[in-house]
């Protein structure tokens, strides 16, 4: 069926937008912000390698009662409070090697700017009215009374009595189009379980929601109110993503690039990205984004992670006793995408050595060990067999098979996929002995060798956006450094292979 609504007609297919929650400040970065950094991280630099114009944004959410509080608390105003927790934020995207773009803080002026002419657009939908219920500081969420156990919020968060002036938007009037989008658009959601609980909760009917805050003053001013309210902190921080495209400038522009959108969100705040932000998109005239991705939470040690238990895992310092690249494979190959996981330094440090230093850095060294034995060239003169063939093809055609796992965002699965042409070329290095080759046949030793570089070089491209580092080793050690996929030329026979290096710090035996 053709549907003007539906997603499959871009008008810039090669554009792609792509975002991180903005993180609240009012606590050190950890590892459950790092993950979603990363996850939105690896798909960017898929997509760039697959020739898109990518955009991509991440940044700090600084207003709301929350973040108010903890200021207080650390004896500082708001604003100085900010500027050194989102420091933090910045530094933290150092150290996990993310190529964002945009690092946008909600304190910014063209935030402020962006967030007030968006707030009119949506002046249709606005009333002014009294709130009266529970609020979660910790979720920045009214709480409806039904959802009340013990005086606390679903999340375990404790609620607080508010009562007062402020401005609603008629959410009640969008149940029926969102329900419709939803249904015409049937990937808009992922993963398709999130999705379900995201449809039954529009299903059982959406109230307005409260917009403005009057009681406090740490957020954005609502326009033509003199300062007496400011924004919900929720309408500011979804602002972030066409702020950082530019709006209000060109919002036509702003539109079009929102279609090809994929959001990155943790599972939590996957209700005000699906129902709010949607509605809120549909009531200003901007195009909806192409996907919202919710994934999973971490554990540590099986504990859920908390300040007050003082398990928070320290992405910091991960990176100094682990490596970096260790930490963006394992996050990635310990649990699928879209599910929750448990982190666990001594899993960590397992995956590290089987994975990486055994499996991927035995293949490369080993090989390229070999071709230095044969003074760094490999020669032409023989055909391939058909098992040589065969996993010639595979590496081949490796890059378009992680792709249609990564357009679902399944980077588990394409992640899995690389991993299965390590353990197959490790497998042909046993079966085929090149040791034993290079004293009978070096003509086939030279068959054989090539074909695993061609296996190690489709590896890297596979691992590129995964551990972009360790990729960037192994371009250098086969000399193919700075090549786009569309310059996948196996071309090993008229060069002279650099003398390699460790791939990976050696692996601590028991
Ligand atoms: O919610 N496991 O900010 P936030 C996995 N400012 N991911 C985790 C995690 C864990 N244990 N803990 C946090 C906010 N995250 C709002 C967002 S967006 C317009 C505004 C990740 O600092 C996860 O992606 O509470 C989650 O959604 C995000 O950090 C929330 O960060």
């Amino acid at each position: 069926m053709n549907n003007p609504n539906a997603k499959d007609n871009k008008k810039s297919p090669k554009t792609q937008f792509v975002t991180t929650p903005i993180y609240y400040i009012n606590g050190d970065p950890h590892i459950g912000h790092a993950y979603a950094s990363i996850a939105a991280d690896i798909i960017v630099r898929f997509k760039r390698m697959d020739g898109y114009n990518v955009h991509f944004s991440t940044g700090t959410d600084e207003h709301g009662i929350k973040v108010a509080r903890s200021a207080e608390i650390a004896n500082m105003t708001p604003t100085k409070f900010s500027d050194i927790m989102a420091q933090n934020f910045k530094n933290m995207n150092r150290i996990i090697n993310l190529s964002e773009h945009d690092f946008i803080r909600t304190t910014e002026e063209r935030h402020k700017k962006s967030a007030q002419v968006f707030w009119k657009l949506l002046k249709k939908d606005i009333y002014k009215g009294i709130y009266s219920g529970w609020y979660s500081v910790r979720d920045e969420e009214y709480v409806p009374e039904n959802e009340i156990v013990n005086g606390k919020a679903p999340s375990g968060a404790l609620v607080e009595w508010m009562e007062e002036e402020s401005y609603f938007f008629k959410l009640s009037s969008y149940q029926d189009k969102l329900l419709r989008y939803y249904e015409e658009n049937p990937d808009f959601i992922a993963p398709v379980a999130r999705k379900n609980e995201v449809v039954s909760f529009v299903k059982n009917g959406l109230k307005d929601l409260s917009i403005s805050r009057s009681k406090f003053s740490w957020g954005i001013p609502v326009p033509d109110t003199d300062g007496e309210h400011v924004m919900y902190v929720w309408i500011d921080a979804l602002a972030n993503y066409i702020t950082s495209l530019g709006f209000p400038e060109n919002k036509e522009h702003v539109s079009e690039i929102m279609e090809n959108c994929i959001h990155i969100v943790g599972k939590e705040i996957l209700r005000f990205h699906a129902v709010y932000w949607p509605a809120f998109l549909m009531s200003a005239g901007i195009s909806l984004p192409q996907r919202i991705f919710a994934h999973g939470w971490w554990t540590h040690d099986g504990q859920k992670m908390s300040k007050s238990i003082g398990n928070v895992v320290d992405p910091f310092n991960i990176v100094k006793n682990y490596g970096l690249d260790q930490l963006r494979y394992f996050l990635f190959r310990e649990v699928r995408f879209g599910e929750d996981g448990d982190f666990s330094e001594e899993a960590l440090k397992k995956r590290a050595a089987y994975d990486l230093a055994n499996d991927l850095g035995n293949l490369v060294q080993r090989v390229l060990a070999f071709i230095q034995k044969l003074e760094g060239r490999l020669i032409v003169n023989y055909d391939f067999t058909e098992r040589e063939s065969a996993l010639f093809a595979k590496s081949r055609n490796l890059v378009r098979e992680m792709h249609l796992k990564m357009e679902k965002q399944d980077l588990y699965g394409a992640l899995s996929t690389v991993l299965e042409l390590v353990s197959e070329s490790n497998r042909f290095t046993n079966d085929m002995q090149p040791w034993k080759l290079a004293k009978i046949d070096v003509a086939r030793l030279n068959a054989v060798l090539t074909v695993l570089c061609e296996s190690i070089r489709a590896i890297a491209f596979g691992i590129f956006s995964f551990m972009p580092d360790t990729a960037r080793k192994i371009f250098g050690f086969l000399n193919v450094e700075g090549k786009a996929f569309a310059e996948l030329e196996s071309n090993f026979t008229d060069q002279q292979f650099p003398i390699p290096s460790l791939l990976f710090p050696k692996e601590e035996k028991g």
